[in-house]
């Protein structure tokens, strides 16, 4: 069975065409379509190594209609990481972000890590949101950032792989505390049922050992083949 910790299921959300497809092919496939092809959905799945371990990324490439969709809660949901998407040359991609993230908020008590990429850094030209701006918020919603291209392929590399990382040790963190959880709860109800045995052994009557009677005397064979279990409380050991 595969380990849930070596698959990171991330969701990446940003305005339509903001270059989430472009981001995510360029990562996955090492390859920047020349043609627009709009709001396409779909997975897909980068095979990578952190810290020696085999880890299968899944990236949602999430379409955006603007529109409320159940399919889209389900995924922020699941998602282990998420990604949001804006393009440095579209104020309107950045507006469409804070939305998507009061939305997320909105959605979820529990905040997964959360990645904002500031994409088409290529088209110095066309900026209209300063880096600062980008590294400012995310500051506010405690996520990491960085600025990337995925035409020219600029940090693409880089801000998968290290959202990666923090997503992994994330979800190796959450495993560890619900198994942790799982063995105290254990531990809990072992003491419950020990003082359940204890109390029934108090009240039984307590009867002076018949030594003619064939049981008993089985009994006292026992004993003496075994070493006396002192630490098992509320028995009387018999001599
Ligand atoms: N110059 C430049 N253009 C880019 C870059 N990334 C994407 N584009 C262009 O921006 C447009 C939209 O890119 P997509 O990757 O399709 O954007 P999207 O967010 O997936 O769009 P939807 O699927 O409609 O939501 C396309 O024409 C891309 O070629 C980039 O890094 N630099
Ligand atoms: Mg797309």
């Amino acid at each position: 069975m595969v380990d849930p910790s070596q698959i990171l299921n991330i969701l990446v959300l940003g305005a339509s065409q903001s270059g989430k497809s472009s981001l995510i092919l360029q990562y996955v496939h090492s390859f920047f379509p020349e043609e627009y092809d709009a709001n396409i959905e779909d997975t897909y799945t980068k095979r990578i190594a952190i810290k020696s371990t085999a880890i299968a990324i899944n990236l949602f490439d999430a379409a955006d209609t603007g529109e409320y969709s159940e399919m889209r809660n389900q995924r922020i949901d699941n998602a282990d990481g998420i990604i949001l998407v804006y393009s440095v040359c579209s104020k309107n991609s950045l507006d469409r972000l804070h939305q998507l993230y009061e939305d997320i908020t909105r959605h979820r008590d529990f905040l997964p890590p959360i990645a904002i990429a500031g994409t088409k850094i290529d088209l110095e030209g066309e900026r209209e949101i300063d880096g600062i701006i980008g590294e400012k918020l995310s500051k506010e919603i405690n996520s990491s950032f960085m600025e990337v291209s995925a035409k020219g392929n600029i940090n693409v590399n880089e801000f998968f792989t290290d959202f990666a990382i923090k997503v992994y040790e994330d979800k190796i963190n959450k495993i560890n505390v619900k198994e942790n959880e799982k063995k105290l709860k254990q531990q809990q109800s072992q003491p419950q049922l020990k003082m359940n045995q204890n109390f029934s052994n108090t009240n039984s009557s307590y009867n002076e050992p018949d030594h003619d009677n064939p049981r008993e005397k089985n009994y006292n064979n026992l004993d003496n083949q075994e070493e006396p279990k002192l630490d098992k409380g509320g028995c009387c050991i018999i001599m």
